[in-house]
């Protein structure tokens, strides 16, 4: 029996309740559901309505935001796409120090980290038995370093995730387009990252290839790829071209406004994802995951069948993904920082944000700046919900005080399964504020499509803000406005809508 169905039984098992069971009852791991051949619309929406994250998707939405370190012989070449030829010895970071760099992920607000363990150039940062062109043969530590290992330790130090990014593009191998052969040497290395580091949260493969028209091809054996990590790594999520975690589709670190967490099954293709990469380093992507609408109504009306296939939102801190030193003042802004945050964790995705060590093998000093005043901003923001102990003037559902408890793992939703919803609320006092937070309890799906919300202005109610989804997190940003009575309506959902946490902020005055 599918967990819909069983989700089904339990409402009608306790009794005709007026408040839905179905909304409460956590139905994670329903993610993958097929559409019965006659389904008619409503009920295509109602399915939508009740996939779910898998248990590991789950785990990682809740991140919220992770970081890339991208690191390698780039760095010392002053490259973003190595040939490949590069000589092992120009890798010598002077004082290579990984604590460092979990230290100021972790004080930022990260939760995990990805290193690029093997980039397209095909230098690999872990002493690989499969290769010479790795660290055992550069003068860093006589050869007989591991900057995989030692990262992983500062992970399970710092206990924050640790994650894989290997390239499946790789300049260097001479096995690569002979695709069995490739194939092999791509298990092999995996197997090794997969299994000498400890955990591994996320393996990250990279969809971008340079060989062009007249390059060699390498058919990739993907299946087999999730295979080896399924075993070895079963709590891991695989990313971009890879089953669990979608790219978002740009590199700009803006996600799009309308984030269903729900798509069609056929956008799941690692084929797809290569086509619409990048073909050269300065190459934007371009193409089909980019479009403004993945998962509307529209959209899944024709699938076969819909899997929850959440957004990733990478970025780099700096122009390059690798570090070079003329971009030492071209690090992004706290403020831009911010800004990205909003358009990535606001916009239900998690955010990847890259932060490249230097030829020391250290996150270097503008970055680190940076990203404390970032994360004092979102701390500052954050810090009071002008919602909690608001008096609830209206309202058509369960427990409305479960909305502002700063628990995610209990929600309110309405009553008899109502799809729309009026929330009205008198503040404590009147507050001066400039953003929306919604989460959506979306361990039984994700469901709003469209909601405003509204302030009295004394006469008249009058528009702060309005959106369309909502998924795991939506931020959004309005004039500063002093408000004592605000009305959240929801007025289209594909199911009774669900709100996890609900609330009001400012962010400190500039
Ligand atoms: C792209 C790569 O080509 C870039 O070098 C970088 O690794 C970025 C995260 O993904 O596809």
């Amino acid at each position: 029996m599918n967990n819909f169905f069983s989700s089904i039984l339990l409402t009608a098992s306790i009794g005709l309740v007026a408040i839905s069971a179905e909304a409460q009852v956590s139905n994670i791991g329903n993610n993958k559901v097929t559409i019965p051949e006659q389904a008619q619309p409503a009920e295509i929406i109602r399915i939508a309505a009740n996939v779910t994250p898998s248990k590991s998707q789950f785990r990682w939405q809740q991140l919220e935001i992770t970081a890339f370190f991208h690191f390698g012989v780039n760095t010392f070449t002053d490259r973003e796409w190595g040939e490949g030829t590069e000589s092992e010895k120009l890798f010598n970071p002077t004082n290579l120090d990984v604590d460092q760099w979990v230290r100021v992920a972790k004080e930022s607000g990260i939760k995990q980290v990805i290193i690029t363990a093997k980039h397209h150039d095909g230098f690999c940062l872990w002493p690989s038995k499969y290769t010479e062109h790795s660290v055992k043969n550069s003068p860093w530590k006589d050869g007989k370093g591991d900057v995989v290992k030692e990262l992983s330790l500062a992970c399970k130090k710092y206990k924050i995730g640790f994650g894989i990014y290997l390239s499946p593009w790789d300049r260097n191998n001479k096995s690569y387009g002979d695709s069995p052969k490739y194939n092999q040497y791509f298990v092999d290395q995996l197997t090794e990252l997969l299994t000498n580091y400890g955990k591994v949260d996320e393996v990250w493969f990279d969809g971008a290839c340079g060989e062009g028209p007249n390059g060699k091809r390498q058919e990739y054996d993907w299946e087999t790829y999730y295979k080896v990590i399924r075993k070895l790594q079963p709590e891991a999520v695989i990313a971009i071209s890879g089953p669990d975690v979608r790219w978002v589709g740009t590199e700009s670190g803006y996600g799009r406004e309308s984030e269903w967490s729900v798509v069609p099954q056929s956008f799941r293709n690692a084929d797809n994802v290569a086509a619409e990469s990048q073909k050269t380093a300065e190459q934007a992507p371009l193409g089909d995951m980019v479009k403004s609408d993945l998962g509307s109504r529209e959209k899944i009306k024709t699938a076969q069948s819909l899997i929850w296939y959440p957004a990733e939102t990478d970025v780099s801190i700096r122009p390059g993904w690798f570090y070079h030193s003329k971009e030492d003042n071209q690090v992004k802004s706290p403020q831009k920082l911010l800004d990205i945050y909003y358009s990535s964790v606001g916009r239900n995705s998690v955010l990847l944000l890259n932060i490249p060590p230097d030829r020391r093998g250290m996150i270097q000093e503008n970055d680190i700046r940076n990203m404390k005043e970032w994360k004092s901003l979102i701390d500052h923001t954050f810090a009071v919900n002008y919602l909690k102990g608001a008096k609830v003037i209206a309202q058509n559902g369960t427990s409305p005080q479960l909305m502002f408890d700063g628990n995610y793992s209990s929600s309110w939703t309405t009553t008899n399964d109502t799809p729309n919803a009026v929330i009205e609320l008198q503040l404590k006092q009147p507050a001066k504020v400039n953003v929306l937070s919604l989460q959506e309890n979306i361990t039984v799906g994700q469901r709003i499509e469209k909601f405003i919300l509204e302030y009295w202005n004394g006469t008249a109610w009058q528009k702060l803000t309005e959106g369309t989804t909502v998924g795991y997190k939506r931020l959004l940003k309005f004039e500063p406005t002093e408000v004592s009575k605000v009305r959240l309506t929801i007025l289209e959902s594909r199911l009774n809508p669900t709100i996890a946490e609900f609330g009001l902020y400012a962010e400190p005055q500039k």
